[in-house]
């Protein structure tokens, strides 16, 4: 069985990060193994959030399994609480990394034009450096924006975008794949490029019109699992927009309306079967 290490803060209360990369990639059959940056109450968007800080956690925890000579065939970072956490990744990447494990970045740090309100531009260049060491990257075209000091744009053609892509690539990471990439009315997608080949690759599904937290925490885990259980990139990527997608569709059929994040647990049959 693959093991994957993910690293993220575990907000107790709203479906994101830890909460979803944990039970996701697990049910897909990978070992998920966590390193919790912070423990919040609840995500962000809630108001009066408590946090506890880890830190300083986090190089005992991981000098630990150094010495229990654990090896990791993924490590999938998501949300990082401080400039300072990107670089202890740094050193557990350099730790932990090698030529039989994946490097997967998931730059959580803005969406909609907007840094989330932990962020400044400080954050935003020492992620663009902790990219560089990725064999993927996952940003939506915000982060992007931010990360390589390119004007954000709310309507934008395909040049745009391959723009954007050949700037990730120069940040050093060897796979871009944008999210939230719409080509043309009613669709969103993912658009990648590969910075040795030049090679892009394109997947457009039907958009649907709801915003929900942690959907881009659950596209993630799909994709690093699905690359985990042997898929393709273009396999890994489509599976994990389809299945988000199909996810937001069943959450708006909740009576109850939840706003915080979306019922991933309803829709597991389906990942699975999607899986094969
Ligand atoms: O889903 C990304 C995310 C993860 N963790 C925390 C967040 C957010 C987005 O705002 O607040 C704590």
């Amino acid at each position: 069985m693959k093991r994957i290490l993910t690293i993220q803060d575990i907000s107790c209360l709203g479906k994101c990060s830890i909460t979803i990369a944990l039970p996701v990639i697990s049910a897909m059959g990978v070992e998920t193994v966590i390193l919790p940056t912070a423990v919040l109450s609840t995500h962000t968007m809630f108001q009066g959030f408590t946090v506890r800080d880890l830190t300083e956690d986090l190089i005992p925890i991981t000098d630990h399994w150094k010495k229990e000579k654990v090896h990791f065939d993924a490590i999938y970072t998501g949300y990082l609480g401080s400039a300072e956490e990107i670089e202890i990744a740094k050193k557990i990447f350099d730790e932990f990394g090698g030529e039989d494990t994946l490097i997967f970045i998931d730059p959580v740090m803005a969406d909609n034009g907007k840094l989330y309100p932990a962020f400044d531009m400080n954050y935003a260049k020492r992620n663009a450096g902790l990219c560089g060491k990725a064999d993927i990257i996952v940003p939506n075209i915000t982060e992007a924006c931010f990360m390589t000091d390119t004007e954000y744009k709310e309507s934008y053609d395909e040049n745009y975008i391959l723009d954007l892509l050949k700037k990730l690539s120069a940040l050093g990471a060897k796979k871009s794949v944008l999210t939230g990439v719409s080509l043309s009315e009613g669709k969103t997608g993912v658009y990648g490029m590969d910075r040795d080949t030049g090679k892009t690759f394109i997947y457009q599904n039907d958009r649907v019109d709801a915003q929900y937290h942690g959907t881009g925490d659950l596209f993630s885990s799909i994709a690093v699992g699905a690359l985990m259980r042997g898929l393709s990139m273009e396999d890994a990527f489509r599976i994990a927009a389809d299945h988000t997608a199909d996810t937001i569709r069943e959450t708006l059929k909740n009576p109850e309306k939840p706003w915080y994040g979306v019922d991933f647990e309803a829709t597991f049959p389906k990942l699975l079967k999607a899986l094969g």
